[in-house]
């Protein structure tokens, strides 16, 4: 049976919970919407409420009853903790997604925003990626574990949707960068691992710079202050279950970005490939004309993003 709700738009005064505030994601939502001069957010650290336990998340929605929610936790990683730990990207996001999702429902929570991920699409998906290659076709290997936990979220969401009408909507980013990412040079995404070993190479005079794999795929890189105005955006604009992606429409070569990230940090070396090392998915450029006809787009170009995170590495990871 189809219920449909009619639904308030998401106001200045609304309670609205950000699941995942720490990370990279979450506390640039933070910082966006007080810009914007929403006033009541709801935050609670790993060590007040773990989002994996079921009893600690309804504990909160029965107590706090938030209007809306943000649903920016998740456990994440480049493409080498994706491959190396898929017990872990499977089960705990669908442990966290699962538990705030139906407590957000139960509790009567108005409007909720899913954020999943540009790897839910299959890895040889028509590019630029548009929202209809959605599982038609297999997943890239390294992240599947993580693309299924994303699409049952997804999947989760339409059918309360379908099921209660309840107004819960899903947006796919690209691969994001930005103030508070995992710098770490195992387990992070290429970006921010490669200005640290730029960094590092320059200061310890280093005459080369490994990157992993054959430099080849490509990529597209959105700054995350772009992210949260866009989910900002589509909190106030948009209430359809159908999936949105969210980008900037251009992709760069892993080779091209290395170059840029060696340009912004002043490295001078040469690059030097492990070929030991997967390329992933070949590419991954998102269709962005959907959230351009709702009337957004994205500001930071790449190389202003990329000095501007490269100031805040040096501020706070160095
Ligand atoms: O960012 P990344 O780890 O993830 O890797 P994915 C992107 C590309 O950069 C791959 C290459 O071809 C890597 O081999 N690369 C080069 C490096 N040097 C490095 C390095 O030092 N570190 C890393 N990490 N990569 C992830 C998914 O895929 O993207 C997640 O695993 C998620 O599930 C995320 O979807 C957005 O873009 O391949």
């Amino acid at each position: 049976m189809l219920i449909l709700t009619l639904s308030r738009p998401v106001e200045k005064p609304d309670k609205i919970f950000i699941a995942g505030h720490r990370g990279l994601v979450g506390s640039a939502l933070v910082r966006q919407l007080e810009q914007d001069g929403f006033a009541n957010l709801l935050t609670r650290d790993r060590a007040e409420m773990d989002l994996r336990d079921a009893g600690d998340v309804d504990r909160f929605f029965a107590q706090e009853k938030p209007a809306v929610v943000i649903l920016a936790a998740a456990k994440v990683g480049g493409i080498k903790a994706n491959s190396d730990l898929p017990v872990e990207f499977l089960l705990e996001n669908l442990q966290m997604q699962n538990n705030v999702v139906r407590a957000a429902h139960d509790s009567g929570v108005r409007k909720l925003l899913f954020l999943g991920s540009s790897c839910i699409y299959p890895k040889h998906a028509p590019q630029p990626i548009p929202e209809s290659a959605l599982l038609t076709g297999p997943l890239e290997p390294t992240n599947e574990a993580y693309a299924i936990a994303k699409i049952a979220g997804i999947k989760l969401c339409q059918a309360y949707s379908r099921e209660y009408g309840a107004n819960f909507i899903s947006a796919m980013p690209t691969n994001l960068y930005g103030p508070n990412d995992n710098f770490d040079l195992v387990s992070s995404h290429v970006l921010p691992a490669l200005l640290r070993k730029a960094h590092l190479a320059k200061q310890e005079g280093k005459r080369e710079l490994v990157v992993w794999g054959s430099g080849q795929p490509r990529r597209e890189f959105l700054h995350v202050d772009d992210l949260a105005a866009a989910c900002v955006f589509l909190l106030e604009k948009y209430d359809s279950p159908e999936i949105v992606n969210i980008g900037c429409g251009e992709d760069i070569s892993i080779r091209e970005l290395a170059e840029l990230i060696c340009d912004v940090v002043d490295f001078k070396g040469d690059l030097a490939w492990d070929t030991a090392k997967p390329d992933g998915t070949p590419r991954k450029l998102l269709d962005v004309s959907k959230i351009h006809a709702l009337g957004w787009r994205h500001r930071i170009g790449l190389r202003d993003g990329i000095a501007r995170t490269y100031q805040w590495f040096l501020e706070n990871e160095t």
